[in-house]
């Protein structure tokens, strides 16, 4: 595994979609793959370097279709720069067959969740046995996991699975903390810091805070020389009682927050480098 100097930059990740908002209560939210690439573009142009990409049916329902998530990462790759980085958690009803049946799509990266967790009302399920094939399966096919991490618990099954299977494909490990979903962690800087010194040696890392940790997130991860994850996936609300009008705005707030902490956002040049991307040809 690589350990890599810090770029002095910051690696912004927007998850423009996700699979829980519902189109009819938020106009905003990008649910065609036309809205999805104008989002991804102007995300690109207020400093994002990775997207990552749930997608929806003509009826802005979550799908995991795999014409659709084709086209989608095709149509993405023409019209950004951007690292496409598949969901493969998909939306909690989604079988372990269609998620990891997601890769087939052809993406650069894609989210890697290293174990199950209480989502609300719901179980995000990620057994053992799904994350060892679903890694086995982005090493065949040269995919380069994010590890999401949404508990402690699941750092444990990331070093199992990294001492058991080896290195990702592009031989650097990138973790997402995503904190503060109701049944994982919680979005405060004492946990962030646990969190970190827990993580595998090299390993490089961004935050997550869903709802309303987004923003104290936010300064934890930039204090402690983290990257950054933000976009409607995670959060609806830019502050009280003011919903989001966009995701360039939450991508645009990021990377004011980086620029102030010295670390301006990463070019996505500099974000394959630092994960193991290939380039494209
Ligand atoms: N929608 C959540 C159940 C991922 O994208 O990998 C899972 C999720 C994680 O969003
Ligand atoms: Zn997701």
């Amino acid at each position: 595994m690589t350990n890599k100097p810090p770029t002095g930059a910051t690696l912004i990740t927007v998850a423009p979609t996700g699979a829980e908002a519902d189109k009819a209560a938020v106009p905003a939210l990008p649910v065609t793959r036309d809205e999805l690439v104008t989002t991804a573009k102007e995300c690109q142009a207020a400093g994002a370097s990775v997207v990552h990409v749930h997608i929806r049916d003509s009826e802005a329902r979550p799908t995991l279709d795999i014409a659709r998530l084709t086209d989608t990462v095709t149509a993405l790759r023409e019209g950004t720069d951007l690292i496409v980085q598949l969901s493969t958690g998909g939306a909690v009803t989604d079988s372990f067959g269609d998620r990891l049946a997601v890769l087939d799509a052809g993406p650069d990266a894609c989210s890697l969740t290293c174990g199950t967790v209480n989502f609300g009302d719901d179980v995000f399920s990620n057994p053992w046995g799904f994350i060892q094939d679903l890694y086995a399966r982005t090493q065949e096919l040269g995919v380069v996991p994010e590890f999401e991490l949404f508990d402690f618990g699941h750092i444990a099954t990331l070093h199992r699975l990294l001492a058991s299977h080896g290195a990702p494909h592009g031989g650097h490990v990138h973790c997402d903390l995503v904190m503060g979903v109701p049944g994982g962690m919680p979005g405060d800087a004492a946990t962030l810091t646990q969190a970190v010194s827990a993580l595998p040696e090299g390993a490089t890392w961004s935050a997550t805070g869903i709802g309303r940790t987004s923003v104290p997130v936010m300064f934890a991860a930039l204090s402690a020389d983290g990257h950054l994850r933000v976009g409607m996936e995670d959060t609806l609300s830019y502050a009280r009682g003011r919903p989001v009008t966009g995701n360039a705005e939450l991508v645009e707030r990021a990377a004011t927050l980086a620029g102030l902490a010295q670390r301006p956002p990463m070019r996505p040049d500099q974000a394959r480098a630092m994960l193991g991307v290939s380039e494209r040809h």
